[in-house]
């Protein structure tokens, strides 16, 4: 993993801006995007990369710092990265989603972003965000206490990254281009990762196995991340005890539990204690489903290794206990399970005096195939879609935030159709600046039901409330937690449930909400947050950097 210090002088000015507002410390890294091969499950193949590596580098920083990440793309085609669960205030330029926020960094060409921690505190990540090259480019972002500040909990012995992602024997741009072609299914995976290994239950890859040591008596913090591209996690380690204290960079109460669910798009902070006989155990990542079509169900593992263990044979290293891969009800405990931390140094600062509530359906839909060559491969020969309140979302030709920021008319359009055919067309939701936002998410069936990683770039959001069946907005309210809601970017919304969450619009700009399951976003389940300036500078966005990538 090579970071590369570099100072230029746009970058000296940049900080000098920075410094006269923030105590923080300054971060500078490379990231050249590039392709490389990867020999896993008996064959190779090339995938895009940052720094050869695979998972990416981990960006490591205090909060109230700043980093300057400049992304070189030596690849093929034109990338974007995105900083999942930074807030990036004022500052949706640095944001990064494919013609949401820039258009793509074309190949032979760089570009920096300003990543601005602020609020976060604990474990996040970067990834790609165009088409699906998040598959292989990603990494974590672990934030740090901010000097004379410590964890809420007592200081591990020692901390582990532990990324779950997906590997797909083909290349994963064709297999998107593919599904959309024919309308129907993108290819499953072929295995799921532990920091880019299957683990031992693999073809060719025991021996590349992840091992995590651990000294016996000591307590270590995992910094868990699910990278996957369409598949939700259950996550334990054997004989273990997990203790989750942090979610998407904000600190729980400490969650004493067996498993995590683990969305694509989540962070997990949880304490490890090395408090069994020394020897092996599996740690291990498999699939929740709860959808009608099945994916990949095969655990990938990863082994805990006391040190001076007795080694033992891999076939008698026990596995974790894991709920059934369809098990919503298990899921639906668990999320409703999570709280805030909600302390003196922590405090949960959950809105209360709503001003703008939204009701959004969450739905899995067919659109119709108009494919010149013959039937698509969606249900009843349609090609398959999603939606946010009957829109599947297109993504426009140039990016949302130059068209709002400049006044370009034709690009997106702010606020039809039947259920089961929805409309298409880039729908936005426009806010005032401050605005008190309860938004509901209700997952519907209208053509299949499941769980779905609901995401917003830009704030986190308080989970105030959970349920099943339909939102019923004079008795379910009553049963919101405002005291100490957890604090995420990312939440699971339960199949054919709902969920409601708060937040204040004070971050003015362009921001991108999308179902976290890359096939869902791909089929339109997106839409786009514009809020607003406000009347003073300090509550307006602040102007473009002197180079955008550009859109032609
Ligand atoms: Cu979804």
């Amino acid at each position: 993993m090579i970071i590369l210090e570099k100072h230029s002088v746009l970058l000296v000015i940049l900080s000098f801006l920075v410094i006269c507002k923030s105590q923080g410390n300054f971060h500078y890294y490379d990231f050249v995007l590039k392709e490389k091969n990867f020999t896993k499950l008996c064959s190779t193949k090339s995938i895009l990369t940052v720094n050869d590596s695979f998972p990416g580098p981990t960006i490591r920083v205090q909060k109230g710092d700043t980093a300057f990440v400049t992304v070189h793309n030596q690849g093929r085609y034109g990338v974007t990265i995105h900083w999942h669960g930074v807030r990036e205030p004022r500052d949706p330029w640095s944001d990064g989603p494919e013609n949401i926020t820039q258009c793509p960094i074309p190949p032979g060409t760089s570009f920096t972003q300003k990543v601005a921690f602020t609020l976060e505190e604990g474990t996040l990540w970067w990834h790609a965000h165009s088409s699906w090259t998040r598959a292989t480019v990603h990494g974590a972002i672990v934030i740090l206490p901010a000097n004379g500040t410590s964890y809420p909990f007592r200081k591990p012995c020692g901390q582990k990254i532990l990324i779950i992602g997906e590997w797909h024997k083909g290349d994963v741009m064709q297999i998107i281009n593919a599904a959309r072609a024919t309308g129907g299914e993108p290819n499953a995976s072929d295995a799921y990762t532990i920091n880019g290994q299957p683990g031992d239950f693999y073809n060719c890859s025991k021996e590349t196995t992840r091992r995590f040591l651990v000294d016996y008596g000591k307590t270590y913090l995992f910094r868990i991340i699910n990278a996957a591209m369409n598949e939700e996690h259950f996550f334990g380690v054997a004989n273990h005890n997990l203790i989750v204290v942090g979610v998407d960079g904000s600190y729980t109460k400490p969650l004493n539990t067996n498993f995590i669910m683990i969305t694509p798009g989540q962070t997990m902070d949880v304490l490890v204690s090395a408090n069994q006989p020394k020897g092996l155990y599996y740690i291990a990542a498999s699939p929740f489903y709860d959808g009608i079509n099945m994916y990949d169900n095969f655990p990938t593992t990863a082994i805990l290794e006391y040190s001076e263990n007795c080694t033992k044979l891999p076939s008698s290293i026990p596995m974790p206990v894991l709920p059934a891969v369809n098990d919503s009800e298990t899921v639906f405990n668990f999320t409703k399970s999570m709280r805030g931390l909600a302390s003196q140094d922590h405090p949960a600062n959950v809105p209360l005096n709503v001003t703008r509530k939204i009701y959004m359906t969450v739905s899995m839909n067919e659109l119709p195939c108009q494919n010149p060559n013959g039937s698509c491969l969606g249900p009843n020969g349609t090609r398959l879609a999603s939606s946010l309140n009957n829109i599947s979302f297109q993504i426009p030709q140039i990016d949302i935030l130059q068209a709002y920021y400049w006044n370009i008319s034709g690009v997106f359009r702010d606020t039809g159709s039947t259920t089961l055919i929805p409309s298409t067309g880039t729908r936005v939701l426009m806010f005032d600046y401050n605005e008190v936002v309860e938004l509901v998410w209700q997952g519907t069936s209208v053509l299949t039901a499941e769980n779905h990683a609901m995401h917003l770039h830009g704030f986190s959001f308080f989970v105030v409330g959970v349920g099943t069946g339909n939102f019923n907005n004079v008795t379910d309210p009553k049963s919101y937690n405002l005291i100490d809601p957890p604090e995420v970017n990312t939440i699971g919304l339960p199949k054919n449930g709902w969920l409601a969450m708060r937040f204040v619009a004070d971050n003015p700009g362009v921001w991108y909400m999308h179902c976290h399951l890359e096939r869902h976003t791909s089929w339109g389940m997106d839409t786009v947050l514009i809020v607003r300036d406000g009347v003073t500078m300090q509550t307006s966005m602040i102007p473009p950097p002197k180079y955008m990538p550009p859109c032609s």
